[in-house]
């Protein structure tokens, strides 16, 4: 008998939640950066295990939204929790353990306030939860173990694991866990299709990664980008048009670089991957414009599947 379900993956920004979703698919569905809110809309991949077909659901950082697209980019995420079948909490254990031991960075407690409010929201939803305690590649067991204890005793969790999204250490028993949980049905995907998202959506993603690796502070939150254009080419190759946007002429300029450096590097970087993932040659060609208002751009946020009005 097929399965099929989806599980939504929350949790607070740079909890490592597309990291777990691009592993449990097998490949890059999902752009994954060291900064925070990374990841701006719901993103979907798609894990088997034997004959129970997993719609995992990267979604946005939860924490305490300031602009318009912090809220929408929140409620994108508690909407894809309502929805799934199954709900995986992600909470980065490295952190919380800086927190309780009284190490913890600005971030680290900025992170466990918001691991705090996601277990007040699963709790007010009366939504049982799995917790994937994540990162234990760098934590020490001790405090992992009670740590655990902690999260437990909240009583919004029905079992807990305890991974390495990047390492791998423990993935597979979730993966098993979560695929049991599926309800029976058939399969919403093609058994091939790993990923639900445009090309033109993931090529603009692949490219915003790359700021996000490149340039620093507020800039990346004030950048997007959209593909403009994507041609096939009589050789097979494929020519992509790409704008990224910023809100300011002197964000344009650090973009640029000196003689258009920092632009040079995103672009080739961003190319060199397009042409991984595409399986062809990638003519990509970058253009910065400003655009203070795009924040404010009901396109964009049709585009990006995110409620305007929130
Ligand atoms: N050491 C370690 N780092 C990890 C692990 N999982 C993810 N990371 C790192 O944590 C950072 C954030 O990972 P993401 O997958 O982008 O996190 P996210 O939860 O999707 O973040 P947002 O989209 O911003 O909400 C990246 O630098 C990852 O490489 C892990 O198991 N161990
Ligand atoms: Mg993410």
């Amino acid at each position: 008998m097929s399965r099929a379900g989806f599980i939504a993956v929350v949790g607070a920004p740079n909890a490592g939640k597309s990291t777990l979703v691009n592993r449990l698919v097998g490949s890059k569905v999902s752009i994954v950066t060291q900064k925070v809110q990374t990841t701006r809309f719901p993103v979907r991949g798609v894990a088997m295990a034997g004959e129970s077909q997993m719609v995992l659901v990267d979604t946005p950082g939860i924490f305490t939204p300031r602009r318009r697209l912090d809220r929408a980019m929140v409620r994108a995420a508690w909407n894809g929790a309502q929805d799934a079948d199954v709900v995986v909490h992600l909470v980065d254990a490295s952190a919380q353990i800086a927190v309780d031991s009284g190490r913890g960075s600005a971030a680290d407690r900025k992170a466990a306030q918001d691991v705090a409010s996601i277990i007040e929201g699963l709790g007010a939803a009366g939504r049982a939860a799995i917790l994937a305690l994540n990162k234990i590649d760098v934590v020490r067991r001790d405090a992992l173990l009670a740590l655990t204890q902690t999260l437990y005793e909240t009583k919004v969790y029905e079992t807990v694991f305890m991974i390495s999204a990047a390492t791998g250490a423990g993935v597979e028993d979730l993966r098993a866990d979560l695929a049991s949980r599926m309800p029976e049905g058939t399969w919403f995907y093609p058994a091939d299709q790993s990923a639900d998202i445009s090309t033109r959506l993931l090529a603009a993603e692949i490219t915003r990664e790359k700021v996000y690796l490149r340039v620093h502070e507020e800039l990346p939150y004030a950048a997007n980008v959209r593909t403009t254009a994507f041609d096939e080419r009589r050789d097979g190759s494929a020519r992509i048009e790409q704008t990224i946007f910023v809100e300011r002429e002197g964000q344009r300029g650090i973009l640029l670089g000196k003689n258009g450096q920092t632009l040079k590097w995103i672009g080739e970087a961003s190319r060199k991957e397009l042409t991984e993932i595409l399986g062809r040659t990638v003519h990509l060609f970058l253009h910065v414009k400003v655009r203070e208002t795009w924040a404010e751009d009901r396109d964009h946020f049709a585009e990006m599947g995110l409620d305007f009005d929130v």
